[in-house]
């Protein structure tokens, strides 16, 4: 930096005075760009500029906090680096600063006698990391399996008696009180590995597809026990990959050796927040994608660990608990139906258990960001439950969603259960500058609630089960949901230096897939739900407007652009319509179609949705959009909506998805399936589940008028050649296949669930020192935060006994 400033020092000097001119503030890399813009004029020396190691510099920075005569900068070279510098706009003397000096300046701006306070509460979660092994590629990040599973066979690898933890934690395998693999017989690495070589004589003279029951009692006084297979052959594969690795450890060998291994049978999954349900819930506040990918998850899990079970030669019956609150006023859904069989599966159940108060229960459903103050008693009473139905402990505890997650992490530490976290979205990245601004938003967001529950948990987990890598680190130019928690400030409250290291090898990247028995291609004629054809005719086409749907397409010979969410904010469903409603070409072009929310904002308790709701209306009068756009209400029904993105195929229409952040985006990965060509926002999940311009396009949801004039470029050029648009849809098709579908995620979470719980024995103390430090984080702050979110009175509770 010192260089880079000496290289143009005149031009330098005018820049930082500028910076420094409207006083004490926070600027992004837009502004420094802009602000650098109007004071070098000349665009041949501005680009010189930019094009040295300062124009690097500035790409890289995040932000900068400008405190005359100093602007401190906070600069991301890599996805997860970050350094710190305060550079003088007197002498533009350069200066590293660390980071908490950073957020010390950061919160001068909005309580400097709380950050002078020497007493501040400050958090590192880095100190208490110490003996953690970290990736240190930001390549790496996301691959945590692969490097927990190098660092352990390292770990075990030298004299063989290294080895022995790993023979202490195959001792340690049971079910209900069963031994499995392992008996006090083969206590020790040397003897595991020459009853291993005897074994394998003895299995090599069998017939391969020999019941393992057949030679089960001679293993037993061996010491094996049930659980390497079902058959000599697979038997025999399974000892071979342990001989393997007891022999000269190795990652691959140890990684396919623990997903063979029994460990995981029960497994609970918390959702507690919106309305969880199988039907009639989907695009209710609150409600959506998570409830998608948790139902099809556990199906998955269902028939991968049926699978595992099989091929260990056990007869246990895996049971998967999704375990979330209980609605006594359930708007006509079961959300008031304490257990419910989960469709598609044998023995896997909805859970619900309802919120408590000192009141008694809660009766009504409460927004995501309100849900704090319910949620500790919510884990004791749904442990107790789950202990109940389970008949013992479960093996893995995930959690969804940073309300699920705490709770998760609740259960886990007090029970001694692996546990694992998924996120979904995470809010702290969706509003600027949110942690610095808590104050003001704390009363319609508690994030200070939030970002709290958010550090506990993610520090909690033994592993986090990410989408995509721009989940964990973002990407060049955009810090990742996870990354945001790196180091944080939430003046008058903690400072916050070190809340999580996305170089841990907790992180991991499994993608969701979407149903392919719903969402298939709009090719496939047999299997299209034709019944549903005349209602969609009418949801897309007749001219009335009904509760269900306002506005109508006058030209039906126009190809359908179409888009479908929830209406929050973020979701930016209006900012499509106004980008339509602007471009005049794309009007020609294509009719609109938008599914989301209802059209009577008075029948909504959601605030940003009302805001919302208000809006479309605002803009269908604006742009006189009436003949060219349909706005539909929230659909609930997944088998006619797979059926609704075939039928915009039919019309040769895409899909668009504007979001202005999705974290994933599961619509985008559903349209694609059904071979419908896709525009997806760059900001999240999406930039990475399409490749832009190969199997579908980015657009840019803060710039209207390039994405409008992207999506009609496409139908200009489908129109002329006619086989444009099946190369997008097909090419969809194959990454989809290639990359998105719940078999190959089934199979990773369950690889993580084995593996990392071995790991959890191996880091046993580190583990329980961070666990004392993070109960003295929640009881300290995060319990007396809860306090300050309001329970509603207005609504009827009813008293109940105490469980
Ligand atoms: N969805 C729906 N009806 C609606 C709106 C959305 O069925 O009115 C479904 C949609 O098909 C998808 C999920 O809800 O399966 C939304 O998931 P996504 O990841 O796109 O967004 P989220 O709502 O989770 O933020
Ligand atoms: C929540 C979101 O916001 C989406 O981006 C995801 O696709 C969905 O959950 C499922 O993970």
């Amino acid at each position: 930096m010192p260089e880079a400033l000496r290289q143009s020092r005149y031009h330098m000097k005018r820049c930082f005075a500028k910076y420094i001119e409207k006083g004490k503030r926070i600027m992004k890399l837009p502004h420094l760009m802009s602000e650098m813009e109007t004071v070098i004029d000349d665009k041949v020396e501005r680009n010189q500029v930019l094009e040295g190691v300062l124009g690097y510099i500035l790409c890289s920075t995040q932000e900068a906090v400008v405190i005359p005569p100093f602007v401190v900068f906070a600069i991301r070279p890599n996805p997860g680096y970050w350094e710190f510098v305060k550079v003088s706009s007197e002498d533009l003397s350069v200066e590293s600063i660390t980071v908490r000096d950073y957020l010390k300046f950061k919160e001068t701006l909005y309580d400097e006698k709380w950050s002078n306070d020497e007493n501040t509460l400050e958090v590192d979660f880095r100190a208490i990391d110490f003996s953690t092994p970290h990736l240190t590629l930001s390549s790496s990040i996301g691959n945590g399996l692969n490097f927990v599973s190098k660092f352990t066979s390292s770990k075990l690898a030298g004299r063989l008696e290294n080895a022995q933890p790993l023979v202490d934690y195959l001792l340690s395998l049971n079910h209900e009180g069963e031994n499995l693999i392992l008996n006090e017989n083969l206590n020790t690495a040397s003897k595991l590995q020459t009853a291993l070589i005897v074994t394998e004589v003895y299995l090599s003279a069998l017939p391969k597809d020999m019941p393992y029951q057949n030679f089960e009692l001679r293993f037993k006084e061996w010491g094996f026990e049930k659980g390497w297979g079902d058959t000599a052959e697979r038997t025999k594969e399974t000892m071979k990959l342990l001989s393997e690795v007891l022999q000269a450890p190795d990652p691959l060998n140890l990684e396919r050796f623990f997903s063979r291994l029994p460990i995981i049978f029960n497994v609970v999954i918390f959702s507690p927040h919106g309305y969880f349900g199988q039907a009639d819930v989907l695009g209710l506040p609150d409600t959506g994608g998570q409830v998608v990918y948790i139902l099809d998850q556990v199906q998955a899990l269902e028939e991968e660990l049926l699978l595992r079970i099989k091929q260990q030669g056990l007869t246990v019956k895996p049971q998967i608990l999704v375990v979330t609150r209980l609605i006594p006023e359930a708007k006509g859904t079961k959300c008031n139906q304490e257990l419910e069989p989960i469709n598609g599966t044998k023995y896997s159940n909805i859970l619900r258990v309802p919120f408590r108060t000192e009141k008694g229960i809660l009766r009504r459903w409460v927004s995501r960001f309100d849900i704090y103050p319910y949620l500790e008693l919510f884990a004791q009473d749904a442990s107790a439950k789950v202990l109940d139905i389970m008949e013992g402990k479960p093996d893995l505890i995930i959690g969804n969603y940073s309300d699920g997650n705490l709770v998760a992490s609740l259960m886990a530490s007090k029970l001694g259960i692996t546990q694992a976290t998924i996120a979904h979205a995470l809010e702290k990245t969706k509003y600027e500058d949110s942690d610095i601004k808590w104050k003001e938003l704390d009363p319609k967001y508690h994030f200070s609630c939030q970002f709290l529950a958010d550090t506990i948990s993610m520090n909690a987990t033994d592993f986090v089960i990410a989408s995509t890598y721009q989940e964990i680190a973002g990407s060049k130019d955009r810090p990742g949901q996870y990354e945001s928690h790196t180091a944080f400030t939430l003046p008058g409250l903690c400072r916050v230096v070190s809340g999580i290291n996305v170089f841990d090898p907790k992180f991991n990247i499994a993608a969701p897939g979407a149903d392919q028995s719903v969402y298939f291609p709009y090719t496939e004629k047999q299997k299209r739900l034709t019944s549903f054809h005349p209602a969609i005719e009418e949801l897309l086409y007749s001219k009335e407007d009904n509760s269900e749907h306002i506005g109508f397409l006058a030209d039906r010979k126009k190809p359908i652009i179409f888009s479908m969410a929830r209406l929050d904010t973020v979701k930016n469903i209006t900012g499509l319509v106004e980008w339509y409603g602007k471009n005049k070409r794309l009007r020609n072009l294509v009719n609109l179609a938008v599914v989301g929310g209802f059209f009577d904002p008075s029948k909504s308790k959601d605030r940003e949705e009302i805001a919302e709701i208000k809006k479309m209306h605002t803009l269908i009068e604006k742009y006189q959009l009436r003949g060219q756009i349909r706005w539909i209400a929230a659909q609930t029904d997944r088998n006619r909506n797979g059926e609704l993105y075939r039928c915009i195929a039919d019309t040769r229409g895409a899909f668009v998805q504007p979001a202005l952040y999705e974290a994933f985006g599961l619509t985008v990965i559903e349209a694609m399936n059904c071979g419908l060509p896709t525009f997806a926002t760059n900001q999240g999940g999406p930039a990475e589940i399409i490749v832009d311009g190969i199997s579908g396009f980015h657009i840019d949801p803060n710039n209207g008028d390039e994405a409008s004039n992207k999506i009609a470029d496409f139908f200009e050029k489908s129109k002329t050649d006619a086989t444009y648009w099946d190369r997008f849809s097909k090419a969809g098709l194959q990454r989809i296949y290639e990359c998105y579908t719940w078999k190959i995620y089934a199979n990773k979470v369950l690889n993580m669930g084995s593996t990392y719980t071995f790991w959890r024995q191996l880091n046993k103390e580190q583990k329980q020192a961070k666990q004392r430090y993070i109960q003295m984080f929640f009881n300290l702050q995060y319990r007396n935060l809860v306090k300050n979110v309001p329970i509603p009175s207005d609504e009827a509770e009813q008293p109940v006994p105490k469980p």
